[in-house]
């Protein structure tokens, strides 16, 4: 059975006492954040598969809890935003789930029973060696001359490594994914499986490295149809026009999108207009799951910033880590904001980086282990670059 993790660094205890205030101020963000809470998940629509998660999450939670394992919480991939409540086009975001699969399979490793919360065909720990479009796995394979399908030569000790690793995490019922698509879904299953956590205390690690959107349609603004783009089917059946919306003069002749000035008329142009999503990263510290290790992820693209947002977030939420990452660096180097450290930039060396997988391995380890046992600057300046 794992031992319990360490406290050191991922000490509640240190960063609440930060938090402990009954000034006005806090009393506010506090009510704030309830109204937001509230808000959202009585005006937006449950995923159909909840319950079902649900019911999932929760019975793998106390298989492991009554053994005193450790469960983690991975969220991994993008959210995506529906444009149309039957959804033709949404807006993404980049993730392909690397990080989080990659860290799922540490946590394995090191003893974990991990939960997978994933965007639906994003990577999936140790799937993900062979998923890839450029690694396919049919390139690693050929047939036998008895018919057989067997493994090329050169991966075959890999393949068998992380084939037996597969296989016992799932003989051991060590590993759920769950997925889901959009934003909405996202939000709904992050909230119940952190309430589902919440007895597990410190047992319980939530670390959240999917792309999460920071803006979406709220149901009453979206559209249930198509969006057109052109209104030859309003001009035709009078179906959709809003008669309170008219401008004389400006839909009177049915438009297409091949217009060739730059200068496209508002009337034809796709506007979106989009809220900002709340921010529940408050409310999962403060009340979805109050004793358990929180680990956030700050994606940013301007070197500037990073480090400023990423210390912000960890002082207004009084969670216990924030990896910051670049867009374009952060399969190399993510920097680790604490309480305690404040700011600790872990880079996987130069001449390591040529393999884009092995190197986030390496970084990603270190991220998985260090929220195992707590914090290690030793460890950490192993892998620095010189
Ligand atoms: O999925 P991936 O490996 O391509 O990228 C990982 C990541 C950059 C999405 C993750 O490390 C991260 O920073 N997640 C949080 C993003 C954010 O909402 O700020």
């Amino acid at each position: 059975m794992p031992a319990s993790p360490t406290s050191s660094i991922f000490s509640k205890t240190s960063t609440r006492t930060m938090s402990i205030s009954s000034s006005r101020h806090d009393v506010h963000q506090d009510e704030t954040a309830e109204l937001a809470e509230r808000g959202y998940f009585n005006e937006n629509t449950a995923p159909a598969a909840l319950e079902r998660h649900t019911a999932l999450a929760r019975a793998f939670i106390n298989e492991h809890a009554a053994f005193g394992r450790r469960v983690v919480l991975v969220t991994s991939g993008g959210t995506t935003v529906p444009l149309e409540k039957q959804t033709v086009r949404f807006i993404d975001n980049f993730s392909a789930g690397t990080r989080g699969a990659t860290s799922a399979e540490y946590f394995l490793e090191a003893g974990y029973a991990v939960l997978f919360l994933h965007r639906q065909f994003s990577l999936l720990p140790y799937s993900r060696h062979y998923s890839h479009a450029t690694d396919c796995f049919l390139d690693f394979l050929h047939e036998a001359s008895d018919g057989n399908v067997v493994a090329n030569d050169q991966y075959r000790e890999k393949m068998v490594k992380v084939l037996r690793q597969y296989n016992s995490a799932k003989q051991q019922n060590l590993l759920l994914t769950l997925p889901f698509t959009t934003i909405n879904d996202y939000l709904f299953e992050l909230r119940v499986i952190a309430q589902l956590m919440r007895p597990l205390g410190p047992n319980g690690l939530l670390y959240l490295a999917a792309a999460v959107s920071d803006f979406f349609v709220p149901p009453e603004r979206m559209v249930e149809h198509k969006i057109q783009s052109t209104n030859a089917v309003e001009k035709q059946t009078g179906k959709g026009k809003d008669k309170s919306d008219h401008t004389p003069g400006q839909d009177e002749e049915a438009f297409d999108n091949f217009d060739s000035s730059p200068e496209v008329p508002r009337s034809k142009r796709l506007i979106v207009d989009l809220d900002p999503v709340p921010k529940f990263l408050k409310n999962l510290v403060d009340g979805w799951a109050p004793e358990g290790m929180i680990v956030s992820f700050k994606l940013e693209t301007d070197p500037e910033i990073l480090v400023h947002k990423a210390q912000y977030s960890l002082e207004r939420y009084q969670h216990h880590l924030v990896i910051g990452n670049l867009l374009s660096t952060r399969k190399w180097e993510v920097v680790f904001v604490t309480p305690q450290a404040k700011n600790e930039w872990v880079r996987v060396p130069r001449h390591r980086r040529k393999n884009a997988l092995d190197g986030i391995e390496d970084m990603v380890g270190i991220a998985a282990k260090s929220a195992e046992v707590g914090y290690k600057p030793l460890e950490m300046g192993d892998l620095a670059e010189g």
